[in-house]
């Protein structure tokens, strides 16, 4: 790759971007594009012929079929397809990259001309013309493309509701549109992928794999099904058989490609010569014996570095052992984590291969309470040859997750020329043109993580923090700067309220909408309070202070209600928005403004925003940031996802602003018979007293309550790892109900 030639192509792209020239509408930014000085934008024409070797590529041509160009023997404007070989492009053999997936593609008044090294290659092809020609126009242009990452894409591996059938469908062909060539079937929370892994599919459920694996194949995507035996895998010829049979069953739905997982598991099944044994029997009878199944992929257990063990060799156990076709998965750092180069070279090493990147943004099952918006950035750019593939795990919101696959796309179709800004941008008009400055208003507030049990955050509202410093500072113009972007913020969530260009998307982003709504209403009354403090003349009725305080309080208690409603989900609490910049901005000047009405006319009014009645803390690293919810009596805490670590003698405490006199209460750890392994306590009168813990039957995990907790008031509760050992639960449901 000549990297002059192409800095120099970027630079040409930026001065034309003014222009809106067509191929700057295309995803990815290809390699190579070389443009007629002359005028070259032109109108797309009206009908073209299509040629091509007779009786080949039947699916290819039937996506160039989706153009709004009508296809007509003998029309003037033609389009000239073929592979390396072909009669049909044989003129321009030389002209074809010699690279996977490559292609040539020539666009002058004449017509268009689809020269590539492979299938693949012409499904991009076709790609690129059918995106140039997004708004109806063509560009002259001779375009020399080929992909960095030889596998790129997608793996559905979050937990949380799988993705519906039809928005599956729907990601198929945005992953086809932008050049990528995997999507890895495997979410969490599909039985058939893990805990029932033995089984069949019903027939309605295969019926859909099949429809997945066809239409992928149709669009040039490889569909890959994954398989997640390691709950409960033994490793005997029994199980091993059951694992294959199960492959097959698959295959037989029409599947080609497949992948073995071994995350988040634990015991038996974690073993690296058993998984690498198991993993070359299926290769050596089944992937190679098939004409036409794609090299297995594999999820390790230790699939990222901070789980990964020297001493014990794991990784260098699959290295060494398994068959060097297999693909190896390989979260980063640590299980979210940005990649970069020392990282890369640290896992090869041991794999010996190069790894296959499972990149867990912006997949948000561990921060359940945001939609990521952001764009995705934060991997290096000079890293290309040290990966084997690059995929996504995206959010269970489908649609809104595309605003970042649209630049993973690109970083991994074309890497050192990769602008996650300029991605960024680009992928709003995709995914909402009819409201794009709404789209990307409401995403300026919805991009960061907020704390979590990873530690992965992102940047939000940097473009803020001059305006929100300033303002802070008494700037009377920054002030009401800061108003109008809050007004701004409902602006474009009401706007997105009543998009039904996208109802897909819609869907998905509700609650967070509802949400920016009331922090923009909280933001403009704050921002009047701070005025009418200020005003010479004592600003009377509603204008008052002290009304928009009441407002103020008012609208920080509707957001609480608004998180423990049962608008996103009835037992997970939680919607948060513009939490980085914005929110804490509002609650410093909301602070600032009562202090000093306070100050000014001897008042007591309460200046802390933060309105949550309780508070959960906790030693238990997993637990210390779930959120605690209320919903009439009823106090729950969200669940966890996944195996809780419970050391012994953590514990987890829940405190009231005010005592709590408690009805009732009971929890469900996953795991029976583990009631004699915690304690509970009530903190009543200054000393903390027993509560006795119990399973009503045997086969029940779930925990109840002794009767004497009945009518206790206390202003805090706790309960410990009093078994002396640490204990693996889960922490699916956890209740307590107030008088
Ligand atoms: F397979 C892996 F590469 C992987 O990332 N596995 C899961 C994935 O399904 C999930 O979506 C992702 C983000 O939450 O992280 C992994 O799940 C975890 C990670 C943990 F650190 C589950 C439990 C953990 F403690």
């Amino acid at each position: 790759m000549n990297k002059k030639l192409i800095i120099a192509t970027a630079l040409l792209f930026g001065a034309n971007f003014a222009a809106q020239a067509q191929l700057d509408l295309v995803n990815p930014v290809p390699q190579q594009v070389e443009k007629s000085a002359a005028a070259s934008i032109v109108d797309a024409p009206k009908a073209w012929s299509v040629k091509c070797d007779a009786g080949k590529h039947a699916d290819v041509l039937n996506v160039l079929s989706t153009a709004s160009v009508k296809q007509e023997k003998g029309a003037q404007f033609t389009v000239t397809l073929g592979v390396k070989g072909d009669k049909s492009v044989k003129k321009f053999a030389k002209k074809v990259p010699a690279k996977a997936e490559g292609y040539y593609l020539q666009v002058d008044a004449k017509g268009a001309v689809i020269a590539a090294a492979d299938e693949s290659g012409l499904f991009h092809g076709v790609q690129t013309l059918l995106g140039m020609m997004a708004k109806g126009k063509l560009e002259y242009c001779q375009v020399t493309d080929y992909p960095d990452v030889p596998f790129r894409g997608v793996v559905e591996g979050f937990y949380g509701t799988p993705w519906s059938h039809a928005v599956r469908l729907d990601q198929i062909h945005f992953y086809a549109r932008n050049k990528m060539n995997v999507y890895i079937y495997g979410p969490k929370d599909d039985p058939w992928h893990r805990d029932k892994w033995r089984e069949a599919y019903p027939e309605a459920e295969g019926k859909k794999i099949s429809e997945l694996a066809e239409v992928a194949k149709k669009n040039g995507v490889n569909f890959y099904w994954a398989i997640h035996p390691g709950v409960d895998i033994k490793w005997t010829d029994e199980d091993r058989d059951k694992l294959v049979a199960k492959l097959e069953m698959m295959y037989q739905l029409g599947v080609r490609s497949f992948a073995v997982f071994f995350d988040d598991i634990w015991g038996e099944g974690t073993k690296a010569d058993k998984q690498a044994a198991l993993l070359n029997y299926v290769d050596d009878n089944f992937v190679q014996k098939k004409p036409d199944v794609a090299p297995l992929v594999m999820c390790p257990t230790e699939y990222n570095r901070a789980w990964a063990n020297d001493q014990k060799g794991y990784l260098r156990t699959l290295g060494t052992q398994m068959n060097k076709g297999i693909e190896i998965m390989w979260t980063g750092n640590s299980v979210v984590h940005c990649i970069d180069r020392e990282s890369m070279e640290w896992i090869n090493q041991r794999i010996d291969r190069k790894a296959y990147i499972w990149w867990n943004f912006p997949v948000s099952d561990f921060v359940r309470d945001r939609i990521l918006l952001g764009p995705a950035y934060g991997n290096d750019l000079d890293i290309a040859e040290t990966m084997s593939g690059f995929v996504s795990n995206p959010m269970e919101h489908a649609e809104a997750s595309k605003l970042s696959l649209y630049g993973i796309a690109d970083y991994t179709w074309n890497m050192e020329g990769y602008d996650y800004k300029r991605d960024w941008e680009k992928a709003i008009v995709d995914v909402l043109p009819a409201n794009a400055e709404a789209l990307r208003t409401f995403a300026l507030y919805s991009k960061d993580l907020g704390p979590n049990g990873h530690g992965f955050r992102r940047e939000e509202g940097d473009e803020l923090k001059d305006l929100a410093q300033q303002a802070l500072t008494g700037n009377v113009p920054a002030r009401q700067e800061l108003g109008l972007r809050c007004q701004d913020l409902k602006t474009a969530a009401d706007i997105l309220l009543n998009d039904d260009t996208n109802p897909q998307l819609q869907k998905e982003l509700r609650p967070w909408l509802l949400q920016a709504k009331n922090v923009a209403d909280y933001g403009m009354t704050v921002v009047a309070m701070s005025e009418a403090l200020v005003k010479t003349t004592k600003a009377e009725g509603l204008r008052s202070v002290e009304h928009f305080y009441n407002q103020a309080r008012s609208l920080q208690k509707q957001m609480y209600e608004l998180e423990n409603s049962n608008v996103r989900h009835p037992l997970q609490p939680g919607i948060k928005v513009a939490t980085k910049v914005l929110l804490p901005t509002l609650n410093q000047l909301f602070a600032q403004t009562v202090k000093t009405y306070n100050e000014k006319n001897c008042a007591d009014l309460n200046p802390v925003a933060d309105y949550n009645p309780f508070r959960l803390t906790s030693t238990v690293q997993q637990l210390a940031l779930l959120p605690v919810s209320v919903n009439g009596n009823d106090v729950t805490v969200a669940p966890a996802l996944e195996v809780i670590n419970w050391q012994a003698g953590g514990e987890m405490v829940i405190e009231g602003d005010r005592p709590i006199k408690f009805a009732g209460m009971d929890f469900n750890f996953g795991v029976k018979d583990v009631a004699k392994h915690f304690s509970l306590e009530l903190f009543v009168d200054g000393a903390w007293k027993q509560v006795s813990l119990l399973h009503y039957s045997a086969e029940d995990p779930v925990i109840h309550t002794g009767n004497e907790l009945g009518g206790m008031v206390a202003t805090k509760l706790r309960i410990t790892n009093t078994s002396g050992a640490e204990q693996k639960v889960y922490f699916r449901h956890f209740k307590f109900i107030k008088q």
